[in-house]
């Protein structure tokens, strides 16, 4: 399947927050590291400094050389991690497979929820947009058909950037011509290597296949491919089951006011959670219902109770916060599970285990129906009865193509 992915990436972060938090340092050439008088690097500093020459990583001395007349001042890691978390719940809205790398920048696959906020290029103008009202700071979006095109197309129009590259004919004409550094996984150590053996561009890759390979062996297969634009990778969401939560969630094509078709969808994605966390022998406490209106509003309602792996527990304590809050359309419903424990020092037997996969097996097809909706829209299941659900389901003929999306 095709895929639609978009990268996104804070623009001279921890210096931009600075520039935010302290209006009189806009305009001004701003490093964020160790102070002149001090041992130490540049973290990162504003686009101003950057044309004295300051980069991030340079020694501050260095950079002192080259811009005396900068501002100097120490990082405040903790208010830049609590404004990241801000950001990656701006961006979390618009798809469940999202990988943040760091910081300051994302990865998001919109390829199945991307058709219901009007396409990438309406979410990544979007993006920008609520990135500057709601945290009143400016990034660079990419969109891409891999992730390696989608980060390439972030960092093509900096700061501030928006830009597209839609496939790997348009990738190879773009970077054919730039040194080997610009692809991914080749270092500064591997770049060198390549340049002494006259092997510079991008384009010099791909020509040069064979001796790439042969320096580089399984490695250097890699970089040829990645060279040639096919990057198979994919956008991963972090999931730590010891102090983080596991969520799902489903985006419609339509606002949905059905609030018992809503609760079919809830039973689906609750059936998917339990099977997922039995697998892997947890327990959860607490319970995460989260729901975007069709005005973009997001509401988060929690409730914490008895350790639970439950499918229809997850689904009850859902239904119940569904009923609680207000009867708008609703664009977007998930649960989350966090809290988790361990199961209560009880193994799984061996026929809990079979249990537990055949029903994985089953839940599978319900994802599938979920990856269906997402496709053809929530048309698909009029009524949201389950069994109706299911009995459509067996009947498409294009269900059994479809690719399950990583938890
Ligand atoms: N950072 C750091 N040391 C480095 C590189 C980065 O401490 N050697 C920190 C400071 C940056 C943040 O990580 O603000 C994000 O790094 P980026 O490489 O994304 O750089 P910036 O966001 O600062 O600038 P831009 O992305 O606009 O080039
Ligand atoms: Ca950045
Ligand atoms: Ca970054």
């Amino acid at each position: 399947m095709d895929r639609t992915i978009i990268h996104v990436d804070m623009d001279a972060f921890y210096a931009a927050v600075e520039v935010r938090d302290n209006p009189e340092l806009a305009g001004l050439p701003l490093i964020v590291g160790a102070l002149p008088d001090e041992r130490g690097v540049v973290a990162t500093c504003s686009y101003e400094a950057r044309s004295f020459g300051v980069r991030s990583g340079m020694s501050i001395k260095d950079a002192y050389r080259r811009c005396p007349q900068g501002v100097y001042m120490h990082p405040d890691i903790k208010k830049y991690a609590a404004v990241s978390d801000e950001l990656h719940k701006i961006w979390g809205k618009y798809t469940d497979i999202v990988q943040y790398v760091s910081l300051d920048e994302g990865y998001l696959d919109i390829s199945l929820s991307g058709k219901a906020f009007g396409g990438a290029k309406s979410i990544a103008r979007e993006i920008k947009c609520r990135t500057l009202s709601e945290a009143g700071l400016t990034c660079s979006v990419g969109i891409g058909y891999s992730m390696m095109s989608a980060k390439l197309a972030s960092e093509e129009k900096k700061p501030n950037g928006f830009f597209e590259i839609p496939d790997a004919k348009y990738l190879l004409e773009l970077i054919g011509g730039r040194d080997v550094g610009i692809v991914y996984g080749i270092g500064k150590k591997t770049a060198e290597q390549l340049h002494n053996s006259g092997i510079h561009t991008v384009r010099d890759i791909i020509e040069n296949e064979s001796t790439v390979i042969r320096m580089f062996g399984k490695h250097g297969g890699q970089i040829a491919q990645l060279a040639r634009g096919i990057d198979i990778r994919e956008v991963t969401p972090y999931y730590d089951s010891a102090a983080k939560s596991l969520g799902r969630e489903h985006t419609f094509q339509q606002d949905i006011a059905d609030f018992d078709y809503l609760k079919s969808v809830l039973r689906l994605i609750a059936k998917e959670l339990s099977t997922k966390i039995r697998l892997d022998g947890l327990y959860v406490k607490t319970i995460t219902l989260k729901i975007t209106y069709g005005n973009m509003k997001q509401i988060t309602r929690s409730k914490s109770g008895n350790a639970t792996n439950q499918a229809s527990t997850i689904y009850s304590t859902a239904a119940a916060l569904l009923d609680s809050i207000d009867k708008k359309p609703i664009r977007l419903v998930g649960i989350s599970l966090s809290g988790f424990t361990e199961s209560d020092s009880r193994q799984l037997s061996l026929e809990d285990m079979a249990k537990a996969e055949s029903e994985k097996k089953k839940t599978a097809l319900d994802s599938r129906l979920l990856d269906l909706q997402r496709k053809y829209g929530a048309g698909i299941i009029k009524t949201g009865s389950e069994l109706e659900a299911e009995k459509r389901l067996s009947s498409a003929p294009t269900a059994s193509n479809e690719k399950k999306e990583p938890i």
